[in-house]
């Protein structure tokens, strides 16, 4: 008899400070994926599209004022109100690529002066991800890259602080086996896209025959 083994997607992530390259090489993977046979989608966070996601771009355009911590809880209801849908896509088989998470949560936060432990608490629980690409650029090269924008946070003094707290969870996961691959940023993005493209080949080989995680910081 032949038994059906429906494989999972792998859950992609994508993380950095802003300018670090996060979104060119989540589409560059999206679209080398797509383009050979993988079934994936991309997701962006914070997703602006969303009520919730309205009220967060306009905090980030400075038209809207909230409360550190209200705005912080805003961000991680962003992301459960994309959970079911994140969930059954993974387990229908598609890939998931995703620009920012929980890490982008709590490292921005935290760098405001928030308790690192308390900004962690709202995303207990989330999905996992199968792979953090870290695009680690330091603030000075970010500020050569044509400078930061207008929003709120693009400021050299906070991307410094938000980098440290990056570090800071993943010396939290340090016992996670190769969940973070730190990639320098200050490199080609041809050369990055194939090193990544090289890992998540693999990566979604391997995931498909494990279960998914719905354990973050746990
Ligand atoms: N950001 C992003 C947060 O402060 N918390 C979060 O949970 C997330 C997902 O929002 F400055 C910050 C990071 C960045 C800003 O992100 C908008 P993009 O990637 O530049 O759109
Ligand atoms: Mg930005």
């Amino acid at each position: 008899d032949i038994i059906n083994i429906k494989k999972r997607g792998a859950f992609i992530l994508f993380e950095g400070c802003d300018k670090a390259g996060k979104s060119t090489q989540a589409n560059k993977l999206f679209e080398y994926l797509r383009n050979n046979g993988h079934s994936v989608e991309l997701l962006k966070f914070p997703d602006r599209k969303t009520k919730i996601g309205q009220i967060i771009n306009a905090y980030l355009a400075n038209e809207y004022e909230l409360d550190d911590k209200a705005i912080h809880l805003l961000f991680s209801v962003n992301r459960w109100e994309r959970m079911k849908a994140m969930k059954n896509l993974l387990l229908s088989g598609k890939t998931l690529i995703v620009d920012r998470y929980a890490y982008s949560g709590v490292s921005y936060s935290a760098a405001k002066g928030l308790d690192l432990n308390w900004c962690c608490s709202p995303d207990i629980g989330l999905l996992s991800p199968d792979v953090i690409f870290f695009m680690d650029l330091t603030a000075e090269e970010a500020e050569k890259r044509g400078g930061f924008g207008e929003e709120r946070y693009e400021k050299k003094s906070l991307q410094e602080k938000v980098r440290k707290i990056f570090y800071m969870l993943k010396e939290k996961d340090s016992d996670k086996d190769s969940l973070w691959r730190i990639l320098n940023a200050n490199q080609s993005v041809e050369l990055l896209h194939k090193r990544i493209v090289e890992y998540s080949l693999k990566l979604i080989e391997k995931c498909s025959q494990l279960p998914l995680k719905e354990d973050l910081w746990k």
